[in-house]
C-alpha cells in the first residue's frame, strides 16, 4: 500500500466520523465546535495533512486533491446540518415559550371628543366650509374693546360689577367674544366673514350658567348685507347642528351692539309644541337658541368702518345650550366635573 493510499483512507475515514458527529451534534455550538475539531487549524484533517510532506512528489497533487474534497464536503455537511438545527432551535424556543398566540389580545381604551368641543367643532365646520375665517383673542380684556367700542353706555346693566368679573389692573374678563370681532375689524378691510370660539366669563352660577363658559360669535360685514342674509345664515346653523327640518323663528330683542336685534327660537323637538307641560319650551313649543342683528352703526364707527358705506350681521350663542339642547344634559356643571361615566357616552 503506497503513502498516498493509506493517506487518502485516513481523510475518508476522518470523514466518515464526522459527518456521523455532525449528525449527532443537537446545537449549533455543538456542532461549531466539532467542525473545528475536523477542520479547524488543530482539527484532524490538518494534521493527516501534515504526512503529506513524506509522501513521494508525484503522489502529493493527488493527495492535495482528496484533502480538499473531504474539506470541502465537510463544510457542505455542516452548512447543511446548521440550518436543520437553527430550524430545530427555532421550534425548541416556540414551544417553550409561554406567549400563546390563541389568546385575545388586550385593548388599549378609547378616548372620547368632549361634547362642547364637537359642537365648537361641528359649527365650526360649518362656517369654515362657507368662507369665515375663525379667530381668537384675549380672554383678559380691556375695557374699551369689552364695552365702549361695542356701543354699550357707560351706565349699561351688563357693565355692573354683579355681572363682569373685573380686575384691579383695570381690565375684564371678557363677558363675550365680540371683542375679538372689534379687534378683527380694526386689523381687516370689508368684506369680512368671522366667528370668533372661545372662552367667556360672568358672575352668574346655577344648574344653567356657569361662570365661564364657551361662545361662538359671527359677524358678516360687505357693502349690501341684509338681514335676510342674517336669516339665512342663522337657519343653515340650526338645520346643521340640529336638524335640517327643524323651524326657525326671529323675535325682535334688543342689544347695544346690533339695530335691529333678535332672538331665534327653534321649534321644540321634544313635544313639537304638543305638550303643556314640556320641560324643555315650557309649552311654548319653541327654544330659544340665538341672538343676532344688524351691526349697530356706532360699532362701525368705533372700528373706523364708514356706516353709510358698509352694513352687516353678527350673532352670539352660548356652546354648553347648544350641547345641553342637542345631547338633553340637565345640569351645565356636567361638563366641567370631567366624570369619567359622563364623557364615556360620547365615544
Ligand atoms: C350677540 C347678539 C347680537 C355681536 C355683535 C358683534 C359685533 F362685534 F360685531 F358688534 N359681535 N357679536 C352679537 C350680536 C352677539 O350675542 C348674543
Amino acid at each position: 500500500m503506497t503513502g498516498l493510499s493509506t493517506l487518502r483512507q485516513e481523510l475518508e475515514s476522518a470523514q466518515a466520523q464526522a459527518l456521523a458527529d455532525f449528525s449527532r451534534a443537537d446545537t449549533p455550538q455543538g456542532l461549531y465546535e466539532i467542525r473545528t475539531q475536523y477542520l479547524g487549524k488543530k482539527g484532524k484533517v490538518k494534521a493527516i495533512l501534515k504526512g503529506l510532506g513524506s509522501l513521494p512528489p508525484e503522489d502529493r497533487p493527488a493527495a492535495g486533491q482528496v484533502a480538499n474534497q473531504v474539506a470541502d464536503a465537510l463544510e457542505e455537511a455542516y452548512q447543511q446540518r446548521l440550518v436543520e438545527l437553527k430550524a430545530l432551535e427555532a421550534r425548541r424556543r416556540l414551544e417553550a415559550d409561554e406567549t400563546d398566540i390563541t389568546l385575545p389580545g388586550t385593548w388599549s381604551r378609547r378616548g372620547a371628543v368632549h361634547p362642547l368641543i364637537r359642537v365648537q367643532l361641528e359649527i365650526e365646520e360649518l362656517f369654515y366650509s362657507m368662507g369665515y375665517d375663525i379667530a381668537d383673542g384675549p380672554e383678559i380684556e380691556l375695557e374699551y374693546y369689552n364695552f365702549e367700542a361695542l356701543n354699550f353706555p357707560p351706565d349699561h346693566p351688563a357693565r355692573d360689577m354683579q355681572d363682569t368679573f373685573f380686575m384691579k389692573s383695570g381690565h375684564v374678563l371678557r363677558t363675550h367674544t365680540s371683542p375679538v370681532q372689534v379687534r378683527y375689524m380694526e386689523t381687516h378691510t370689508p368684506p369680512l366673514r368671522m366667528i370668533a370660539p372661545g372662552r367667556v366669563y360672568r358672575c352668574d352660577s346655577d344648574i344653567t350658567h356657569s361662570p365661564m363658559f364657551n361662545q361662538i360669535e359671527g359677524l358678516v360685514v360687505d357693502t349690501d348685507i341684509s338681514f335676510r342674509d342674517l336669516r339665512g345664515t342663522l337657519e343653515q346653523l340650526v338645520h346643521h347642528v340640529f336638524s335640517p327640518d327643524i323651524g326657525t323663528r326671529f323675535r325682535p330683542s334688543f342689544f347695544p351692539f346690533t339695530e335691529p336685534s333678535a332672538e331665534v327660537d327653534i321649534e321644540c323637538f321634544a313635544c313639537h309644541g304638543r305638550d303643556t307641560q314640556c320641560r324643555i319650551c315650557k309649552g311654548t313649543g319653541w327654544i330659544e337658541v340665538l341672538g343676532c342683528g344688524m351691526v349697530n352703526p356706532n360699532v362701525f364707527r368705533a372700528v373706523g368702518y364708514d356706516p353709510e358705506t358698509y352694513t352687516g350681521f353678527a350673532f352670539g350663542l352660548g356652546i354648553e345650550r347648544f350641547a345641553m339642547l342637542k345631547y338633553q344634559i340637565n345640569d351645565i356643571r356636567l361638563f366641567f366635573e370631567n366624570d369619567i361615566r359622563m364623557l364615556r357616552q360620547f365615544r
